[in-house]
């Protein structure tokens, strides 16, 4: 492993969202608290860096937060010298002047891009490729992955032990949820829902409403809670709020720090998850999911909806991979799903046991992070 001094760069531009930063956050603390890596972490926009970490300071141009550097990346570039390692995450533009320093350095050091997540065959023969030159300065690709050759995905040591202790004890989620003002409607099952703007929704919340099983579900401040409340018949909803419609009792959380979104992730019984991260962290909880997957032009996130499909439902009869095939596909396209939410539903103890044997067999792969530091070590 590599010496105590190496000094990584990290390189974050927020696009837009969340899923920028909350993937390089997440990097940065596992380089420095589990391979006690000096880490520098550059972002562009600490506004939205302060929503998954409120202890952000947004005028500071550098601070100390869990051990990792963050620095506000400058519109203007100070002189800089390079780390060992530069991460550009999701082929985001280094500053001219930096590349300069990169090329200048005495000891050479590795670049690379951290690219975005899919789970297309592909990403196997491109993980850790060379891409372009920057004078004598070579960058690597480097794909995150759900299959043996990829980068893995981010999980922290002993996460999934940590996960399903907490799953494990109902007095402790108990705490947590009432942490957050959540107090379980009885009996219900616990649906958390983080999507981006969606005209399926409609359709869903009837059928949980009609159903004869309660739901209580936790919508955390974002961009669905327009069509939540066209369903429920009110002009806006603020943190806090709460609707009851028969059996569903609709609940706005505030949006909360990362590993708090964790924690309610845990509690759930299922949880509609979007972009990049929270999709991971949904997985990592070991219970049935939806992904709203990030639209990109020409449709090309189709494709990675399928090849995660694909693998996701590897397992499954051919009644329930189909039944998650027609719910995951409709949701994204944003067409009606409750239908499929029903024939889901009739698979549900499946899809329970998929979703832990799906957890385990990911928490096999070496995780991101380590991956990252042996691509390094056997680099040198
Ligand atoms: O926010 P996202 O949609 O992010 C993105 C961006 O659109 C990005 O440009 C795109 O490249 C990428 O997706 C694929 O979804 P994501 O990735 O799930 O990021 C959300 C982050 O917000 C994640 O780190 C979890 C965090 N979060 C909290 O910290 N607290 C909360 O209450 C919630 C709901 C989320």
């Amino acid at each position: 492993m590599p010496e105590v001094n190496t000094r990584w760069d990290i390189f974050c531009t927020v696009v837009d969202n969340f899923g920028d930063i909350g993937v390089t956050w997440r990097l940065a603390r596992q380089l420095v608290a589990e391979h006690s890596l000096a880490v520098r972490l550059w972002v562009d926009d600490l506004r939205a860096f302060e929503r998954l970490c409120p202890e952000i300071d947004i005028d500071a141009a550098q601070q100390f937060q869990q051990g990792v550097d963050v620095r506000h990346w400058p519109g203007e570039w100070l002189p800089t010298e390079a780390g060992d390692v530069v991460i550009a995450a999701f082929a985001c533009q280094l500053p001219g002047a930096y590349m300069d320093a990169m090329a200048a350095r005495e000891k050479p050091l590795l670049w690379m891009n951290l690219d975005y997540l899919s789970a297309e065959d592909w990403v196997t023969g491109c993980h850790g490729l060379p891409s372009v030159k920057y004078k004598s300065v070579q960058k690597f690709f480097f794909f995150p992955g759900f299959q043996p050759g990829t980068g893995g995905l981010l999980r922290e040591r002993g996460l999934l032990e940590q996960c399903r202790q907490f799953q494990q004890d109902l007095q402790a989620q108990r705490q947590f949820l009432q942490g957050l003002g959540i107090d379980r409607a009885p009996e219900a099952q616990l649906v958390s829902l983080f999507a981006y703007e969606n005209a399926g929704l409609a359709s869903w919340l009837k059928v949980l409403s009609a159903d004869a099983q309660p739901t209580h579900l936790l919508v955390p401040e974002g961009r669905i809670l327009g069509d939540v409340a066209r369903w429920l018949g009110v002009e806006s909803l603020t943190v806090g709020a709460i609707h009851v419609r028969q059996s569903l009792t609709v609940q706005v959380l505030p949006f909360v720090r990362q590993d708090q979104y964790d924690r309610l992730l845990w509690c759930c019984d299922f949880n509609a998850v979007r972009g990049e991260d929270s999709f991971v962290r949904a997985q990592w909880a070991g219970r049935p999911m939806l992904w709203h997957i990030y639209q990109q032009d020409e449709d090309i996130h189709l494709d990675k909806l399928d090849a995660f499909l694909a693998l996701y439902t590897k397992g499954l009869s051919p009644g329930a991979a189909e039944a998650m095939n027609g719910l995951w596909r409709a949701w994204s396209a944003g067409q009606p799903i409750g239908e499929h939410w029903l024939a889901a539903r009739k698979h549900w103890p499946q899809l329970q046991e998929n979703a832990e044997a799906w957890c385990l067999e990911q928490g096999l792969q070496a995780d991101l992070a380590t991956a990252l530091v042996q691509f390094y070590v056997n680099w040198i």
